[in-house]
């Protein structure tokens, strides 16, 4: 079981060691502490089931919101910020002593339209500054750490160097991912700042490109002095792919060399292709995320764990990936009925690592 309710509370956001890029909070933490656990929440799924609340309150030391902090959701003109849904969120948290981890401030994705009609560098610049700086003192208080930039890589990176086109990177160049996060440091110093990615966890075809891409870049903002003080590796398994499990351990290990921070963001199993018996299909699960979290934990303890959802019956992966043979998918550490599955266990022993 990770730590009940009251346990939660008595530690208080202060001490409960999921923020703070200085590191009073983590020094402040007894050893036997188990790293904090998140779940990612969409605002329409915890307003229509209170199973779902319930379920976070019982379970997670943080919620992620998983769009409505996005441009598409917070920023319907270039002069307005719109804060309904991603305030509701951020309420629920400071209701009921969680963290909110802040996604996402900089992707290439689920921008506004208008934000693709920006022509220069300087109107980029200003339209970025604003929007980190604005959000960012917002939820200063429920917030402490943060996506800065999210998904940096292409998917197919043929070089190192290679970086995701996007709208920001065609005004602004490469620089935009630095010129982030020194934006978001000025504003709060103290919050931690995270770069993060997905498919950076597997043994063939173009991950380990994209892995190296990933380390490359941020070896480059590190050496410039670029605050960035964790990485978040998302976790979107790929049912049934093989975790490169030494080169993983490999390149957490280096990132931790650096200074960095390590953070599972986004954990789920993408379970389309997996056989259909749900116990089957559960053990499988839960191995790869044993060998994932193994992989990465071989260097030391990570800083926190997060699932994208934390019930079977509220994720992407049911749409997006959705089984031909129609039965539900299982990605998530909950099922249906909000039971623990194999999948929680593993997670829970990860956390309790030193
Ligand atoms: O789960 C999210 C889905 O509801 C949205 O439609 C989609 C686009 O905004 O984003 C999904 O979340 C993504 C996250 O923001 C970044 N990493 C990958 C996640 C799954 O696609």
């Amino acid at each position: 079981m990770g730590p009940t309710r009251r346990d939660v509370l008595a530690m208080g956001l202060a001490t409960c060691g999921w923020a703070a890029a200085g590191g009073t909070a983590a020094s402040a933490q007894p050893a036997h502490r188990p790293v904090p656990f998140g779940g990612a929440v969409y605002l329409p799924d915890l307003e229509a089931d209170p199973r779902l609340g319930d379920a976070i309150v019982a379970h997670c030391q943080a919620v992620t919101p998983v769009n409505e902090l996005k441009w598409i959701s917070t920023r319907p003109a270039p002069d307005l910020f719109d804060f309904a849904a991603s305030d509701k969120i951020a309420d629920f948290a400071r209701t009921n002593a969680l963290a909110m981890h802040g996604h996402t401030l900089v992707w290439y994705a689920e921008l506004p339209e208008w934000v693709t009609r920006l022509t220069s560098a300087a109107d980029a610049e200003r339209a970025l500054t604003e929007h980190i700086v604005t959000t960012m003192q917002r939820y200063g208080d429920v917030a402490r750490s943060w996506d800065v930039v999210n998904e940096p890589i292409p998917d197919a990176a043929r070089r190192p160097t290679d970086r995701r086109d996007s709208h920001w990177r065609a005004l602004l160049g490469d620089d935009h991912i630095a010129q982030a996060f020194r934006i978001a440091h000025d504003v709060d110093p103290d919050a931690l700042l995270v770069i993060n990615e997905y498919d950076v966890e597997f043994a063939t075809g173009y991950f380990p490109a994209k892995r190296q891409a990933f380390a490359h870049l941020i070896r480059e903002l590190v050496d410039k002095g670029v605050p960035v003080h964790a990485v978040g590796l998302q976790g979107h398994l790929r049912g049934g792919v093989p975790i490169a499990k030494d080169e993983l351990a490999q390149f957490v290990a280096d990132m931790r060399e650096l200074g960095l921070k390590i953070m599972v963001t986004e954990l789920d199993v993408i379970d389309r292709d997996l056989p259909g018996p749900a116990d089957v299909r559960d053990a499988i699960i839960a191995a790869q995320v044993e060998d994932f979290l193994g992989a990465i934990t071989a260097s030391g303890p990570l800083h926190s764990i997060t699932t994208w959802g934390l019930s079977d019956t509220y994720t992407w992966i049911r749409w997006a990936y959705g089984r031909s043979d129609g039965l539900g998918n299982r990605p998530l550490p909950l099922d249906e009925n909000f039971q623990r599955k194999p999948m929680f266990d593993v997670i829970d022993r990860f956390r309790s690592i030193v």
